[in-house]
């Protein structure tokens, strides 16, 4: 048995001629935002990859397939899906879902596995999932932390979503051995402002550097992918000490609420998107654009070099 991919003609034709493709996830299209603005940011994403030079493979479960490449027809039903009938997938449920011949979006941890499956080396999204706030009471760390250590996908990431405990996060990617990078700059960014208090464990200030080590982590035989700490454009951002006082109130409401488990990122996004009248989510379709524009860049050096 073979993992059941179809391939939109493009993204069939790219991989053969070894053009380079970007992967794209789609929990950001399904529980990330809102109808319409998802299906707009998931059209305009795919455009900024094109423009990149690079072809966008945006990656979601139907019909028992695992999709890598959407028919604008497709985007616009997954994007105006209710979260409720689209599972949220990881690792552990990815296979439940095909199988079964259900509707699944994937994390960040799924997305790179089919990514990895199709040949595609580079992945670019919003921000990762990572340890939760509390989560020496809840266990709350999200898959995408175990995924980076063993699937080797480079993810452009603007950070660990700001919502979680992100000192927390960063020391078990350490722990696992993942290389953490932020680009451009000596601070870890924390994704809706360029700056976090914490020091970049790595830095890199091109995509020729990114291609290189991602091929030299390959030539040592470390498993394992990279995540790219990508900073929200500076005209996008929201200043920390503004989103800071904001997420400790949606924090606050999500206990007070009992919100558990695959819930509690996309309540916390929605409550920030209220709380912001908005502002959120603009910042994260621009740091998501941001963040294509450096994978397509990436994506061509590996095509390059191969
Ligand atoms: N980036 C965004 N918005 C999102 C996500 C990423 O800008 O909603 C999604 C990704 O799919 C990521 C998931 O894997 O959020 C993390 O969810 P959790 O915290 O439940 O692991």
């Amino acid at each position: 048995m073979t993992a059941p991919l179809t391939y939109s003609p493009e993204v069939a034709q790219a991989l053969k001629d070894g053009q380079p493709v970007v992967a794209l996830e789609s929990t950001i299209i399904t529980h990330g935002m809102p109808y319409p603005q998802n299906l707009e940011m998931a059209r305009e994403v795919e455009d900024v990859i094109r423009r990149g030079g690079a072809v966008p493979a945006t990656i979601a479960i139907m019909g028992g397939q695992i999709h890598v490449g959407l028919t604008p027809d497709t985007l616009q039903a997954l994007a105006q899906t209710p979260p409720e009938q689209a599972m949220k997938l990881s690792r552990a449920d990815l296979a439940v879902c095909i199988a079964n011949g259900r509707t699944g979006a994937t994390t960040v941890a799924a997305t790179m596995i089919c990514a990895h499956l199709a040949g595609i080396r580079v992945f670019a999204t919003g921000g990762i999932g990572g340890v939760h706030r509390g989560a020496e009471n809840s266990f709350d760390i999200s898959a995408d932390l175990q995924e980076l250590a063993q699937t080797p996908v480079t993810v452009v990431a603007a950070g660990a979503k700001a919502i979680l405990d992100l000192p927390k996060t960063w020391e078990v990617l350490e722990t696992l051995g993942v290389p953490v990078i932020a680009y451009g700059q000596d601070e870890l960014p924390a994704f809706w402002s360029r700056s976090s208090g914490i020091s970049a464990p790595l830095r890199m200030d091109s995509p020729d550097q990114i291609a290189a080590a991602a091929d030299m982590r390959a030539a040592l035989g470390l498993k394992g992918g990279q995540l790219i700490a990508n900073p929200i454009p500076v005209e996008a951002e929201i200043a920390r000490s503004e989103i800071m006082p904001v997420i400790e109130q949606a924090l606050a409401e999500a206990e007070d609420q009992k919100i558990a488990a695959k819930s509690v990122t996309p309540f916390l996004l929605q409550r920030i998107f209220e709380l912001t009248e908005g502002r959120s989510l603009q910042s994260n379709i621009a740091l998501v654009l941001n963040n294509a524009r450096l994978a397509a860049e990436i994506a061509a050096k590996m095509a390059k070099a191969a």
